[in-house]
């Protein structure tokens, strides 16, 4: 039994490493592809083809956990076709990560990686406030308040004072910042709501994804058309892909499918809240192996993070005073429980 536990917690905790170290690969390759000045790719192609190669993998793993193909097709035969209403369901969180995943371009085009990565943690907030309105569970004030230093330590750890990166092309910046706001308010919004629907029925997890990129194809195909249209058929759909495009729409199908299975192990918050850690732990594990130098900020913002994931974690009733009271539908209290 405790062998099993373990064995549970490594497996969410590799999750979690795998899906931080694709994600910080993913945005700095995503920044270096925008930022060539020749046979610029159509990121609307990159956003749906990846949402293809989504769907390729999901299908696989289905497969493999049915474990016969006549299996799989009455799988997909009940929950797809035979689905409309659950199809429709998923079509919201498939257009508003759609919407975030053509932002984080657009952002990534204007705004350097580290300003990008340094921003965008917004979305630790605003997932915790759309947990709190969507899934009506509180947070105390407590956790409200290591919600804000986890925020903050994670921004002195990606704050890094080196210069910006020069380029060539157009920036910019006031598109870029607008693009990130976009994309903090999807992230929260959409991780939250696959939350719900995942966590609401027994259905798997990969009939989930399965549901949601077929509708994901459809949006962002009409994202290149509506976007590209004339230039997409002038020069075709793969224009200017090359070994960098291909492998920044591996990382980003790969990030994809390892951030599913951190919500279904964990939750949004709690994804925040380690994805921050694994990121101190790389940086950590660097000085160890590679002799890299820590400067102040990285051990201020560290140490922000530890302490913002203590304090989270701590046992509701010793730091809090307990009212009982009935239930209530008043906003504020809804958001704060003490
Ligand atoms: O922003 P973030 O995630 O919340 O975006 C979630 C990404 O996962 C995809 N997804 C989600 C649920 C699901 N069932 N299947 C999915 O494929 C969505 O399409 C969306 O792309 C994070 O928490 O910081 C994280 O950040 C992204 C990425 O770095 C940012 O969005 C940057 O633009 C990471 N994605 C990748 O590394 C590819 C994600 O792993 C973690």
């Amino acid at each position: 039994m405790v062998a099993r536990e373990n064995v549970s917690l490594l497996f969410k905790l590799y999750c979690l490493l795998v899906m931080t170290l694709v994600a910080a690969a993913y945005t700095v390759a995503l920044r270096y592809t925008r930022t060539v000045t020749t046979d610029m790719y159509f990121s609307t192609t990159a956003v749906c083809v990846t949402e293809v190669i989504k769907l390729l993998l999901s299908l696989v793993i289905l497969a493999k956990e049915t474990g016969s193909p006549s299996r799989l097709c009455n799988s997909l035969k009940e929950n797809v076709i035979g689905s409309p209403k659950e199809m429709l369901k998923l079509s919201v969180p498939s257009l508003v990560y759609a919407l975030q995943n053509n932002m984080a371009f657009v952002a990534l085009s204007n705004l350097d990686a580290a300003v990008y990565q340094v921003t965008y943690q917004l979305k630790i907030p605003c997932t915790a406030l759309c947990t709190v309105l969507m899934l009506n569970r509180s947070l105390s004030k407590l956790q409200w308040f290591s919600v804000f230093i986890l925020c903050g330590g994670v921004v002195l750890v990606q704050y890094s004072p080196a210069e910006a990166t020069r380029v060539q092309v157009e920036q910019n910046h006031l598109v870029g910042f607008g693009a990130v706001a976009v994309a903090v308010l999807c992230s929260g919004f959409a991780g939250v709501y696959f939350e719900k629907v995942l966590k609401s029925s027994d259905t798997s997890l990969w009939v989930r994804n399965i549901q949601m990129y077929i509708s994901g194809i459809i949006v962002t195909l009409a994202g290149v058309f509506l976007t590209d249209g004339e230039a997409v058929i002038e020069k075709g759909f793969f224009y200017g892909y090359n070994y960098l495009v291909c492998f920044v729409i591996f990382l980003a199908s790969v990030g994809g499918l390892y951030t599913s299975v951190v919500v279904k192990y964990t939750d949004n918050i709690m994804k925040g809240f380690s994805a921050a850690a694994a990121i101190v732990i790389s940086t950590v594990a660097s000085v160890l192996i590679f002799g890299l130098q820590i400067t102040l900020t990285f051990s201020v913002g560290a140490l922000l993070v530890c302490v913002s994931i203590y304090t989270y974690g701590l046992p509701r009733k010793d730091t809090t005073k307990i009212e009982i009271k009935e239930p209530s539908n008043n906003f504020s209290e809804k958001l704060i429980s003490v």
